[in-house]
């Protein structure tokens, strides 16, 4: 009752009122909802990565800047897709309400606005890697689903007649009732579609049964990982374990839609300047002899201290002897592979050929890769950072040179050849920890792959260098851990660490940023002692 007396005094001061508005901009976000529900129902069933969040989502990744990159990364760390999802719904929210607003029943201003982005989505759908013409199907389909939903609900939402007589009261809240009652069925219709899609996408997902069916092939006693022998690990809690847990491996792509391949639709395409081009299929590559290695992955754009390296052991099949059966030109010099979706890196032949253990892996810690690190193929490098390296989803070789193509990072301002730089970090104490006086642990990791660490020093306070106690070393591929014990006076403190090479050259204290080819400098890290 109250109610509609206060809509009728409101309606009568104001012609749009706020309850007006509120009913428009719900609208609005309401039909976007049922495009992008209705969008993702039909993606599903016939294009899974066209569907039109996806679609603008990645060709916003695609699209953005280096410096886009590093400021995601070093805002949101490996939460960059969740942050990019959140920031798309933010946007896509604003948008809508506009939308509804501006939508009248005679002016559908809100429908070309919806019907203009649709168009873009579209384009955004057929310029995805393998697109073919059914990729603009899933966004038609939503934004005229969602169009229509806009019509119904801003003719629904329009106040009737004239307020102040009590039969138009009367109608006016009938009309409101009748707009909550389909505004809720709309929503209920968009939410019920988008559930359905996710369900559904997981069901017909061939991938996730064939992933459970893999079985990690048996390596010979000659090419397993050598054993990690007592001292390797210190186990110290708060500091990284040897091996990183494949949980706990940092991940860094582009994929918004982590690609679901099959072992049975995989294949190598092997092509460009060799004697023979051969496509490699499942088949093919696990009738090869495996070897497992332990091997230290790091990102480039690891700041100084940074948490965007791992370890882990690796099972798969090496890159060399692939290179040779295919015959590479001697004036070849890159190896530019490219993902399913369409990712690519750029590899100096001459590091694959070296003799290291270079291998297209099938296997993390064990088990198969997760999805999310390349199932079911992807390449590992001992000492280049992951960029220039480490392919996930590979399916295309094309054999070339770096003066004729550039990798997906390159072209956006990256180095074209990126060797891991030697790097050192403190992870105990934690940051800012207050510690009591006395014998202080300190401990963390170091990192200098295909060198090999051979020393670490920590200081207090700029201070006389003092060497570390270095854990076993596992292999120049892999980090490797140290103590250092301190003995702690009252006060603030600040440590720091460098790290020197097997190759003798000692970790410089010249900071620069990760663009292009790897952050350099000193980590430190501040203690109080109390
Ligand atoms: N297909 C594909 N592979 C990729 C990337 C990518 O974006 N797409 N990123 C690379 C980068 S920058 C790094 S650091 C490593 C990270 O591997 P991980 O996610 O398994 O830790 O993957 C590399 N391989
Ligand atoms: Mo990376």
């Amino acid at each position: 009752m109250s109610d509609t007396i206060e809509s009728h005094t409101s309606e009568l001061a104001r012609p749009t009122s706020h309850r007006h508005l509120i009913f428009r901009s719900l609208s609005g976000v309401i039909s976007a909802a049922m495009i992008l529900a209705v969008g993702e129902l039909v993606a599903v069933l016939i294009a899974p990565a066209a569907s039109p969040f996806l679609a603008i989502g990645s060709t916003a990744v695609d699209r953005s800047p280096a410096w886009a990159r590093e400021f995601a990364i070093q805002t949101f760390g490996t939460n960059d897709k969740p942050a990019l999802f959140g920031g798309m719904v933010i946007v896509v929210v604003v948008v809508a309400a506009l939308a509804g607003v501006l939508e009248r029943t005679r002016g559908p201003v809100g429908s070309i606005l919806f019907a203009i982005l649709g168009v873009a989505a579209v384009g955004a759908a057929l310029a995805r890697p393998n697109a073919t013409l059914l990729y603009a199907v899933p966004t038609i389909v939503g934004t005229v689903a969602g169009i229509a939903t806009l019509r119904v609900l801003t003719a629904a939402a329009r106040p009737s007649g004239h307020p102040g007589t009590s039969p138009t009261q009367a109608a006016g809240s009938v009309s409101r009732r009748r707009f909550l009652t389909l505004a809720a069925g709309a929503a209920a219709i968009a939410a019920t579609g988008g559930a359905t899609a996710r369900v559904l996408a997981r069901r017909l997902n061939d991938a996730i049964a064939n992933r459970r069916l893999f079985r990690v092939p048996a390596v010979g006693a000659g090419d397993r990982a050598a054993p990690i022998a007592p001292g390797t690990d210190i186990g110290v809690p708060g500091a990284s374990s040897f091996i990183t847990p494949t949980g706990s491996f940092y991940r860094i792509d582009t994929a918004l839609q982590v690609p679901r391949l099959t072992t049975d639709e995989w294949q190598l395409r092997m092509h460009g300047m060799v004697e023979r081009e051969i496509v490699l299929d499942w088949a093919d590559l696990v009738a090869r002899t495996p070897i497992e290695r332990v091997i230290t992955l790091t990102c480039v754009s690891n700041e100084v201290g940074g948490t965007l390296a791992g370890n882990a052991s690796w099972t798969g099949y090496p890159i060399g002897p692939i290179l040779d059966e295919i015959g590479v030109d001697a004036n070849a010099d890159m190896l530019l592979s490219t993902s399913s979706d369409g990712f690519t890196v750029g590899t100096p032949l001459a590091v694959l050929r070296d003799g290291r253990d270079a291998m297209l892996a099938v296997a993390m810690n064990g088990e198969a890769l997760p999805f999310e690190h390349g199932y079911p193929v992807r390449q590992v490098v001992p000492g280049l950072y992951g960029f220039v390296s480490a392919t996930k989803w590979v399916v295309d070789w094309k054999i070339t040179r770096f003066d004729r193509e550039q990798a997906y990072w390159t072209r956006r301002g990256w180095a074209e050849r990126a060797p891991i730089k030697t790097a050192s970090r403190i992870e105990v104490p934690a940051s800012f920890a207050r510690v009591a006086p006395g014998t202080v642990l300190v401990a963390g990791t170091a990192w200098a792959q295909h060198r090999g660490i051979a020393l670490v020093e920590v200081r207090v306070d700029d201070g006389e260098w003092q060497p570390a106690t270095l854990a076993g070393l596992y292999s120049i591929d892999t980090w490797r851990q140290w103590t250092w014990m301190w003995n702690a006076e009252p006060g603030s403190h600040t440590l720091q660490v460098r790290a020197t090479d097997l190759d003798g050259n000692t970790q410089t204290d010249e900071r620069v940023a990760p663009i292009p080819d790897g952050a350099t400098g000193w980590h430190s890290r501040s203690v109080s002692i109390t």
